[in-house]
């Protein structure tokens, strides 16, 4: 194990090492393109180290976004290695004239934490010098009008009958691709028997890398073959769509409101107020309007325990499932008090935090508790570094210090192999997936500093 300046100074390492100018790849070999939610945890990082340089991260992104105001989940790099589906299987800017002719992108979106980046480039730029102040505050005016349309879309497009919950097209929209969450839907995407699924990247990189367990054992760590064909029919839907919202929604197979990221947008909206208050920029009561309705659509699919629930929109049905998307009013806030002790409760209870036979105790993606628990499986048991970060983040705002203190100090020690590995085993704690991941290591440099 390492010391704690090490790890920092490791964690800086990894993210130099993974930065190809003004985009950091996911991962050197698993995901060598920027995907959304690690672009914003990687700005999260750097705010540490560079305001200037976590905010061109942002820029970058932004850059890809839609006529919509749609942010994609994948920007690619024309100088990666292939990747699939890779922009000819996604074909945005052939089948929809929203999608920016260049660079390329995928046609969906992942979950809404850009904002919490900004806040904190606006925080860290305060001890930078004058015009590396004057510099950023520019770039965050400049950055506004692009924030506001991501916001807007969302709301309009991702929630149009006003539940305060946002629809997702596809597991990838969540960020937690094979989570137990979508098995439900996921029964209802039938591939047609003439779809021919195409060579998927992600064993294959493993395959090749110095993951430890090899070929079969990455395998094992991964979404199957089964679930890989029906993430790869969606995209043939949505592209058969030409990615209009209107169309999707009436005719794609799988139509979830995903509780996690309303919750993470409830809690972005806020902190873009925030920021807009403080630079004098339009749109801070709608902002804060948008964090009311979210923050309320997220309570009211809680239980008894303030534990919350995706909506299959298919079926019209609550997914109760023992995930930590569960823990979403803890991102968000607003539980009464007796309700956020019971939350607190169980995420401190042996079906999580609290199992006997965790090496570090953060939560696993899946309760060890759920039938549906696989300790190696992605998101089906292992556990993510930047789902702690998230939750340390919410439970500071939640006024709950001592969980938040205790969860940063599990997840350090989780990350004092210095491997920032993509997800960890919860009972051996050995590392699995993409490697060094950036957003690993962004969020250990952020906890640290
Ligand atoms: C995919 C990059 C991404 C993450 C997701 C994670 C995985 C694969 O890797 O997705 O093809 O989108 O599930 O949350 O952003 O790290």
């Amino acid at each position: 194990m390492r010391t704690r300046t090490e790890v920092a100074a490791r964690a800086a390492y990894v993210l130099r090492g993974n930065d190809r100018g003004g985009l950091t790849v996911a991962a050197p070999r698993l995901y060598p393109h920027m995907w959304s939610w690690d672009a914003a945890f990687v700005a999260i990082g750097l705010a540490r180290l560079s305001a200037s340089r976590a905010l061109a991260e942002l820029e970058t992104l932004f850059a890809a976004q839609w006529r919509t105001g749609m942010v994609p989940h994948i920007v690619f790099s024309p100088d990666a290695p292939p990747y699939e589906p890779g922009p000819d299987r996604w074909a945005c800017r052939d089948v929809c004239p929203d999608a920016p002719p260049a660079p390329a992108t995928s046609g969906i979106l992942q979950p809404p934490v850009h904002a919490l980046a900004v806040r904190r480039i606006l925080d860290a730029v305060r001890i930078a010098d004058a015009a590396e102040q004057r510099d950023v505050v520019g770039r965050i005016r400049a950055l506004w009008p692009a924030l506001l349309a991501w916001h807007r879309y969302l709301v309009a497009r991702r929630d149009p009958d006003g539940r305060g919950l946002l629809t997702i097209y596809h597991g990838w929209e969540s960020g937690m691709d094979n989570s137990p969450r979508w098995d439900g839907p996921y029964a209802g995407v039938i591939p047609s028997p003439q779809f021919t699924p195409f060579r998927r990247s992600d064993v294959h990189a493993l395959a090749g890398a110095a993951t430890g367990g090899g070929a079969a054992g990455s395998a094992a760590q991964r979404p199957t073959d089964a679930d890989y064909r029906r993430y790869q029919w969606l995209v043939e839907e949505l592209r058969r769509a030409g990615y209009d919202d209107a169309r999707v929604q009436n005719s794609l197979d799988f139509l979830v409101a995903d509780v996690f990221a309303s919750a993470i947008f409830a809690a972005a909206g806020e902190e873009l107020a925030t920021v807009g208050d403080e630079l004098g920029l339009e749109g801070v009561d709608e902002l804060l309007g948008h964090a009311a309705r979210f923050r309320r659509g997220v309570l009211g699919t809680t239980d008894e325990r303030g534990f919350a629930a995706d909506l299959d929109l298919r079926r019209d049905a609550f997914l109760r499932m023992d995930t930590i998307a569960g823990f979403a009013p803890l991102l968000c806030g607003g539980l009464e008090p007796a309700r956020q002790r019971r939350l607190l409760e169980l995420l401190a209870s042996p079906a999580w935090c609290g199992h006997p036979g965790l090496a570090h105790a953060v939560p696993p993606s899946t309760s060890p508790s759920a039938p549906a628990f696989d300790p190696v499986r992605y998101w089906r048991g292992p556990q993510w570094p930047p789902m702690n970060w998230l939750l340390i983040w919410g439970l500071e705002r939640c006024g709950e210090p001592d969980a938040a203190y205790r969860m940063r100090e599990a997840t350090l020690d989780q990350l004092a192999d210095g491997v920032f590995a993509e997800y960890y085993h919860p009972f051996t704690g050995e590392p699995f997936g993409g490697r060094p991941q950036s957003w690993s290591a962004a969020v250990a440099l952020d906890l640290l500093a």
